[in-house]
């Protein structure tokens, strides 16, 4: 499929912002939607819209495949065992408070440790942190080298007989590094440690195996790998999602209730309370599609490309500084300019119609370590061209003529 025919199917593509044609490089924070994800949720609301798993009706029924057929997609995708080990959240950021609350509530006790980042996103901090209100453990911290890639023989040594967990980004939504997941659960499997992994920025642009990382949990968002929004999963190994306690009470995730008692729903109902997202979920299953039609062969070696040839020419801007050169990297580009506030500079971009986002990229703690502010970052999707490329730098070279 050529890059053309994958730009066709999003029609935002061709709209024009303060008069230039949109250059979209803010992927990272949420990709665009083909059409026939938004087919599928016109369809859902105009076809099939009825509450899943409670109608003896035919609608009902329909709704509730829908759903089901998409849980069994996203299974597929991941290459799970089984259905069970797929959660439907809203987003990352539930799935990894689900994982703390739950499985961290129960596992955690007072005096434990467990190991986090220095490049995680506030959705892998915040959570531990809540959570050591109600347990007193202890939070230890990777680091990074000079490229943006984690110390592997320092996060050994972080390990002691009270270490419980590991929290780790599969990629980086700053420096764009991709971490050896499997090197890092395999460090804290010969431990007995478990580790929990955050897929947010690693499934648009590579593929995930579950298995073969042998990760026990994973969490990842819809809507930044084509699919809508307020819809997210979460992986985990059915025997230690089975053991863990519900996250959230209500409906449909209950067996039997009375006011002396309730039982709880099998997996992986027993972790979805309330009535889901059910057009989002049908509509997720259009977006793996689109995934596999595009091939995420053709996804990375374009990303790559376009990660390759924008990184050479913004070097040859004077004062350029990129944050994150790991050479297994995805196709996030943070930078500063000498002189130009990053701030100033996405706002004047803007203005010659390139969206970028700037600021800390919710990483407070990564930019307290790189001791800088902020970024200004510009990030890829298999739907960017060269030639967006070239309008980026292009734009680029003025903002900071202008800024200088
Ligand atoms: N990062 C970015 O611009 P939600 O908001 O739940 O869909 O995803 C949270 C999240 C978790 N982990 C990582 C590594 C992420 O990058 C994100 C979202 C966006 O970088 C928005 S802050």
């Amino acid at each position: 499929m050529s890059i053309n025919e994958i730009r066709s199917q999003f029609p935002i593509l061709d709209r024009s912002v303060n008069g230039r044609p949109l250059v979209y490089l803010d992927n990272t924070a949420t990709s665009q939607t083909p059409r026939r994800v938004v087919e599928a949720i016109d369809d859902m609301y105009f076809a099939h819209k009825a509450n899943v798993h409670r109608g003896v009706f035919a609608l009902s029924q329909e709704a509730t495949d829908l759903q089901e057929a998409s849980r069994e997609h996203v299974r597929k995708f991941l290459n799970a065992r089984s259905t069970a080990e797929i959660i439907f959240t809203r987003g990352t950021t539930e799935a990894l408070n689900l994982v703390a609350s739950s499985f961290g509530g129960s596992t955690l006790r007072d005096g434990d440790e467990i190991i986090l980042t220095v490049m995680e996103h506030h959705a892998n901090i915040v959570p531990w942190q809540l959570l050591q209100s109600r347990i007193n453990f202890k939070i230890k911290v990777v680091t990074i080298n000079e490229r943006g890639e984690l110390d592997l023989d320092q996060y050994r040594s972080l390990f002691t007989d009270r270490t419980r967990l590991v929290s780790v980004t599969h990629v980086s939504n700053v420096l764009g590094t991709v971490n050896p997941i499997r090197e890092i659960v395999d460090i804290a499997h010969s431990r007995g440690v478990r580790v929990v992994v955050d897929g947010a920025q690693a499934v648009p642009h590579l593929a995930v195996d579950v298995q073969a990382l042998d990760a026990d949990f994973y969490a990842f968002s819809s809507h930044k790998m084509y699919g809508p929004t307020g819809i997210g999963v979460l992986y985990g190994k059915e025997q230690l999602l089975e053991n863990m306690p519900p996250y959230q009470g209500g409906g449909e995730m209950i067996g039997k209730v009375t006011f002396e008692k309730t039982t709880f729903a099998e997996l992986p109902f027993k972790f979805e309370a309330g009535t889901p997202d059910f057009v989002g979920i049908a509509a997720l299953a259009q977006a793996l599609d689109f995934i596999a039609d595009t091939s995420y062969e053709l996804i990375a070696s374009h990303e790559h490309e376009l990660l390759q040839y924008t990184t050479a020419r913004m070097l040859e801007i004077p004062g350029m500084r990129i944050y994150g050169t790991a050479p297994d990297k995805a196709a996030v580009i943070s930078f500063l300019v000498d002189g130009c506030h990053h701030y100033d500079v996405g706002m004047l971009l803007d203005q010659l119609g390139v969206a970028v986002r700037t600021g800390h990229h919710c990483a407070e703690p990564l930019m307290n370590y790189l001791g800088i502010e902020g970024t200004v970052r510009a990030s890829f999707a298999v739907y960017n061209t060269l030639a967006e490329a070239d309008a980026f730098i292009a734009a680029l070279n003025r903002v900071v003529a202008m800024l200088r």
